[in-house]
């Protein structure tokens, strides 16, 4: 059985999410960083950078593997299963890492930059605006790397699990009263994000902590 640290935020919604792609059974503790339980001694033993999501793998030989961070989590449990979600031709392979790790560096970072300056400080503009202008240009990548084809690379994958999870709080959150009219604009994404929505483990998965 594998234990999720997790709480109710894209973050650790791409690791429920995979659970769910992949099968496996999982017991779900709840962090709550609002209360500082992500600094708790114990947590920090399996997620040394004190944030969720993290794993712990009891069905292996020998000790229990833990890992954090979300792309680690990704590829772990998707070669844990030899899930198609991250292939092992080399083309394909790449295409999957590459969006993987632009969603790791680039659109996670940024929407959550964007999503904290205007919770937490409304009033700073500068940082406002240079969160959401990098986040809307990201979203343009997104949108036109999605424009011939149905997922971030090709087949539905980890990075279009990863980057979902992002998108999905941007359509609930910040992006529709920063900038009236934008989500038209961005008609592939929306039309990738309706597809990833539509599947089962996907709406299982973004319940999760309940
Ligand atoms: N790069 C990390 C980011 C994880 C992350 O930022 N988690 C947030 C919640 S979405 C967190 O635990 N924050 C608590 C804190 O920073 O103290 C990953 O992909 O796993």
């Amino acid at each position: 059985m594998i234990d999720l640290y997790t709480f109710g935020t894209p973050n650790g919604r791409k690791a429920s999410i995979m659970l769910e792609e992949v099968g496996l059974p999982y017991n779900v503790h709840t962090v709550h960083i609002g209360k500082d339980e992500q600094f708790a001694p114990d947590f920090l033993k399996i997620s040394p950078n004190n944030k969720i999501p993290a794993i712990v793998d009891n069905d292996v030989p020998g000790a229990p593997i833990s890992v954090f961070e979300t792309g680690a989590i990704l590829i772990y449990l998707a070669e844990k299963t030899a899930s198609p979600l991250l292939p092992t031709e080399v083309r394909a392979r790449a295409d999957v890492m590459q969006w993987l790790m632009w969603q790791m560096g680039g659109q996670g970072p940024m929407f959550g930059q964007a999503n904290w300056f205007i919770g937490n400080q409304p009033d700073n503009e500068r940082a406002i605006a240079r969160y959401v202008d990098e986040s809307v240009r990201l979203l343009g990548v997104l949108d036109r790397n999605l424009a011939g084809r149905d997922y971030m690379a090709g087949d539905y994958s980890i990075a279009d699990i990863a980057t979902y999870a992002w998108c999905a709080g941007r359509i609930q959150g910040w992006m529709p009263e920063q900038r009236p009219g934008q989500l038209e604009e961005f008609s592939h994404v929306t039309r990738w994000q309706t597809a990833c929505a539509a599947r089962p483990a996907v709406a299982k998965g973004m319940t999760v902590p309940s």
